[in-house]
């Protein structure tokens, strides 16, 4: 089955591109730990085509990138490519965004996903994003999820994102609606190739991307 390094070292990343990824016949691999990419591109697209296309380069192996983060409109879009970066732990950086927004009534925000998949050797060949549309919390609610997803609520369920079963949050989430786009590209792309497909369920079989 072909290899497809997932090029992240972000577990709750991780998790949720396995589940997106889980009716695909490919091994899902890691990156090794120690190899890390500087994201010097100033869009989430361009610095999730970094990533996929470094972690590729090295491993020679397929490999899907995703780069994302939280826009806070009354921030002037930060921390944005800097969500990483904007504190050392998931709580400093939750901390860090309800100081730096305190009382200001705007707090219209959207999580940003771009994803990119490049081939053994380096080039890109697909690429998606999503956008989810949401407001900061006053305070963190719920446990589940990763990140900043317990300060950030969705109007049309009433719940935060770390208040969602996975299941809900893969429907909403700005990486649902970026893995909305890319599976049928990547579908596409694998029956171009000519893949076989099992007659009886539909699943694409025994690929072989290169
Ligand atoms: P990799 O680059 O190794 O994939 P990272 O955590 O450094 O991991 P990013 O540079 O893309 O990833 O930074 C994304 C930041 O936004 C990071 O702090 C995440 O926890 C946060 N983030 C991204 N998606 C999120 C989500 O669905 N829910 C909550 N926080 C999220």
């Amino acid at each position: 089955m072909t290899i497809l390094v997932v090029a992240t070292g972000n577990l709750g990343k991780l998790a949720e591109i396995q589940s997106y990824l889980s009716h695909f016949p490919l091994e899902l691999a890691l990156k090794p730990t120690n190899l890390e990419i500087e994201e010097t591109e100033s869009t989430f697209l361009g610095n999730a085509r970094l990533k996929a296309s470094q972690v590729a380069m090295v491993t020679h192996q397929w490999a899907i990138a995703d780069d994302s983060g939280l826009a806070v409109d009354a921030l002037d879009g930060s921390p944005g490519v800097f969500s990483a970066r904007y504190g050392t732990t998931d709580a400093e950086r939750i901390d860090r965004l309800l100081k730096a927004l305190a009382n200001n009534p705007n707090r219209g925000a959207q999580f940003v996903c771009a994803i990119a998949i490049a081939n053994p050797t380096g080039e890109l060949v697909l690429e998606a994003e999503g956008i989810c549309r949401g407001e900061i919390l006053a305070e963190p609610r719920g446990v589940n999820g990763f990140g900043y997803d317990p300060i950030f609520w969705v109007a049309e369920y009433g719940l935060s994102f770390a208040e969602m079963e996975p299941q809900l949050k893969a429907k909403t989430s700005h990486r649902g609606q970026a893995f909305a786009s890319l599976l049928p590209q990547l579908e596409q792309k694998m029956l171009n190739l000519d893949i076989p497909r099992s007659e009886e369920t539909g699943i694409l079989r025994n690929i072989k991307l290169s």
